[in-house]
């Protein structure tokens, strides 16, 4: 039997993904030689706090590090989204230059470096020591440590209370949710608000995006969960706002118990939850099915084109897509490399699945007949930008969520 991380009652499994590497493990032939470390990938579902979590994570410090592979800030629209959010924070809490914001994985800044510009006192809390050192030399202020009750006492001595902490694709990283939301409710001002976002388990289940699930995502959140862990802590949900990023997410922002008005779409989400299925397993059920239909379809696709000498390439070196070359088999053999524009990946191998990783410009040079689409949280972005060169040459998207289409 294994306890829920949120409730310790027990967890229902619905999916198994097998043996999975680190997501973001990308390695060297050297490194490879040493092998890789591999984990047993499931996802259980908890009928009690409805909280959707993995059955096992590997230690933090495996996948958090000085080598960490993800860089927040290689598509522009993240950008862009995270001005537009730092921006509705400076008007909500009335920001001024002596107010206090902590963003928790600030990764290289990308969303901090707004609050640095306008001359806000900040901190930013960042483990992985490469991507921060990118973040400090944009001059924001970093300490590199894990957030957890005790960083979150240590800033309230240092600095004093926040009036906004926020977190963006953090939180569902974490599995002692306990521990951070205490941490929470002693930093957060009485009016101050938590707001954070992560992929939404809503759009997860009615996309099959089960890519979404790797090593990294231990929790796979909605309101309903949400709001369990919150009111644990004396806290409450006030708000949720659907957000299209990462291929659907929810942002939460959380309060005080009782100190804010809770907006009405907080009551609207929890009936859509509730309709969709999201309190019960029969729907997480489904769900695995449909991603065993997934699997079937894209590679009935790339044998046949692997049969017909058809040249494949891939685009984003996606933690996303360690789970779908491992899940589904995907090898070397289907695709000749995965193109992608950040430097550390380069010259290196997928985990698990041993495709190469080539920077950008052989992509434009390789000519290929398909581009399978791992980055397909970035679309529009990615499709806009290479409009001219796929019509030109007669190339074919290949896209496998929310189904198999290639155009
Ligand atoms: P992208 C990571 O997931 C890991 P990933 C993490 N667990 C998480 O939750 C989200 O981020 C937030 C490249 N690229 O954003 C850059 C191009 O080559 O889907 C990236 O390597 N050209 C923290 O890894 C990758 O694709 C482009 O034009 O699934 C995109 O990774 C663009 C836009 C991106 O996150
Ligand atoms: N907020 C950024 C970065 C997401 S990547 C964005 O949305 O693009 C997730 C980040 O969380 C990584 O940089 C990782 O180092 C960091 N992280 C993981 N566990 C953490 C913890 N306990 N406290 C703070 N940051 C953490």
């Amino acid at each position: 039997m294994k306890k829920c991380l949120i409730c310790e009652d027990e967890v229902q499994t619905f999916i198994d993904f097998g043996r999975q590497p680190i997501a973001n493990g990308f390695a060297t032939e050297q490194e490879l030689q040493k092998g890789e470390y591999f984990f047993n990938m499931k996802v259980g579902f908890c009928p009690t706090c409805n909280m959707v979590q993995l059955l096992e994570q590997p230690d933090r410090e495996q996948m958090f590090h000085e080598n960490y592979a993800f860089f927040s800030s290689t598509s522009s629209y993240m950008k862009q989204h995270f001005k537009d959010f730092s921006q509705s924070i400076i008007d909500k809490q009335k920001l001024k230059n002596d107010s206090f914001v902590v963003e928790v994985g600030c990764n290289d800044g990308i969303m901090i470096q707004n609050f640095a510009n306008a001359n806000i006192t900040h901190l930013g809390v960042e483990p992985s020591k490469n991507v921060a050192k990118v973040a400090r030399e944009k001059g924001i202020n970093v300490t590199t440590e894990f957030f957890d009750k005790k960083l979150a006492d240590d800033a309230v001595a240092h600095y004093g209370q926040a009036d906004a902490i926020l977190s963006a694709n953090v939180m569902c990283h974490i599995p002692y949710m306990h521990s951070i939301l205490e941490g929470i409710e002693h930093l957060l001002k009485e009016d101050g608000i938590f707001v954070f976002e992560d992929p939404y388990v809503g759009e997860i289940i009615q996309k099959s995006s089960y890519d979404q699930v790797y090593d990294e995502h231990v929790f796979y959140f909605s309101v309903l969960s949400v709001s369990f862990i919150a009111q644990k802590h004396n806290l409450e949900v006030i708000d949720a706002q659907p957000q299209i990023t990462h291929g659907g997410s929810m942002r939460y922002t959380l309060a005080h118990k009782g100190k804010k008005e809770v907006s009405s779409r907080v009551y609207e989400q929890l009936e859509i939850e509730k309709k969709i299925g999201l309190d019960k397993i029969d729907t997480y059920k489904q769900f695995e099915f449909n991603v065993q239909k997934s699997k079937t379809d894209l590679m009935h696709l790339l044998n046949k084109l692997k049969d017909e000498n058809k040249k494949v390439v891939a685009y984003g070196a996606t933690s996303k897509s360690t789970t779908v070359t491992n899940f589904c088999g995907i090898t070397a053999e289907h695709i000749s490399f995965i193109s992608d524009t950040t430097p550390t990946k380069h010259n290196k191998f997928s985990p698990g699945a041993h495709i190469p990783i080539l920077p950008y410009e052989e992509f434009r040079k390789s000519n290929p007949d398909y581009v399978l689409l791992f980055a397909w949280n970035h679309a529009k972005e990615i499709m806009e930008k290479e409009k001219d060169y796929i019509k030109e040459n007669g190339i074919k998207w290949i896209l496998y969520i929310p189904r198999l289409e290639v155009i």
